[in-house]
């Protein structure tokens, strides 16, 4: 793997990876050096790694876009800038492995859209989300305008992005922004043990969550169910999915329960 750029730190720890953000002094605001090194890593994470916890240090996940860089950019330059932002956050929603992201503080602005590129969200009770876009005179970047409706709906979005409404953990669990809400400190332990799960499934079933789920809720009904049929034959067809229903059918496997 290509050194990273100091605002970002890898952790190996088996089966699971973690990416920390780690720009507390700027509150783990993107800068340009961060986004390419967002997009570096997803779309080269070790071969040994099956899930990846995002993470940021300090009191706040992200503050989103780094303002301090917007100052000099031009139209043209604008439109290129997001455009890295989307090659970034597209490695991460669709690429080799799921990543289950930890909110807490912040998850404003470009760091709601970040989260919203992530496949799990677990977040602590100190997370809130805002859009303040509205606010600073610009607009939405990073993607949020495509994934943030599909996560929370049109309607809250708007209300965010107009009124500067925000949310916070609890809520937001009710709402979409997150799967989990979870104690002050416990975020980085709870998205492991979640991460250390996922990473026990079958690799085509991974990747067929990741990848069909998002295509189909967006084309047309006919196209969904032949991929869905197509990505069954696939995923069952695996060897490893031929051990799995084995170990099943002659009881070594776990039971499905509720707890
Ligand atoms: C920053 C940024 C940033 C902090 N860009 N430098 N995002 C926002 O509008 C959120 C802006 N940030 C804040 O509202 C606050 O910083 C926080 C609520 C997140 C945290 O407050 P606090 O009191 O803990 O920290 P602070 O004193 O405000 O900030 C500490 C330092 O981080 C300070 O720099 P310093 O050199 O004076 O120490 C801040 O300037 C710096 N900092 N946030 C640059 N965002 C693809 S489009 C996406 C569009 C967006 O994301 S818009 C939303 C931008």
């Amino acid at each position: 793997m290509d050194a990273l750029p100091p605002s970002l730190h890898f952790e190996p720890r088996g089966d699971v990876g973690t990416l920390r953000l780690s720009r507390s002094h700027k509150r783990n605001a993107l800068d340009d050096d961060t986004v390419a090194g967002l997009e570096q890593f997803f779309s080269a994470v070790p071969d040994n790694v099956k899930a990846i916890v995002l993470h940021g240090e300090g009191d706040h996940f992200c503050a989103g876009l780094d303002l301090s860089e917007l100052r000099e950019r031009d139209v043209a330059a604008g439109v290129f800038h997001s455009r890295s932002w989307h090659r970034a956050f597209e490695h991460i929603e669709f690429g080799r492995v799921p990543v289950v992201a930890v909110l807490h503080g912040a998850v404003v602005g470009g760091g709601l859209e970040l989260a919203a590129a992530c496949h799990v969200r677990v977040a602590e009770r100190s997370a809130y989300y805002a859009l303040p876009e509205g606010s600073r005179g610009i607009f939405l970047g990073g993607g949020g305008s495509v994934r943030l409706p599909r996560l929370i709906g049109t309607a809250r979005v708007m209300d965010m992005m107009l009124t500067g409404r925000t949310y916070g953990a609890d809520e937001g669990v009710a709402l979409g922004f997150s799967q989990y809400a979870v104690d002050a400190g416990t975020g980085l332990a709870k998205a492991i043990e979640l991460a250390e799960r996922i990473a026990g499934n079958a690799p085509m079933t991974n990747f067929a969550v990741m990848h069909v789920l998002p295509h189909n809720a967006e084309q047309d009904r006919a196209s969904g169910l032949l991929m869905e049929s197509l990505m069954a034959a696939i995923a069952q067809g695996d060897p490893e999915a031929k051990r799995r229903l084995q170990d099943f059918l002659e009881k070594r496997a776990a039971k499905t329960v509720h707890r």
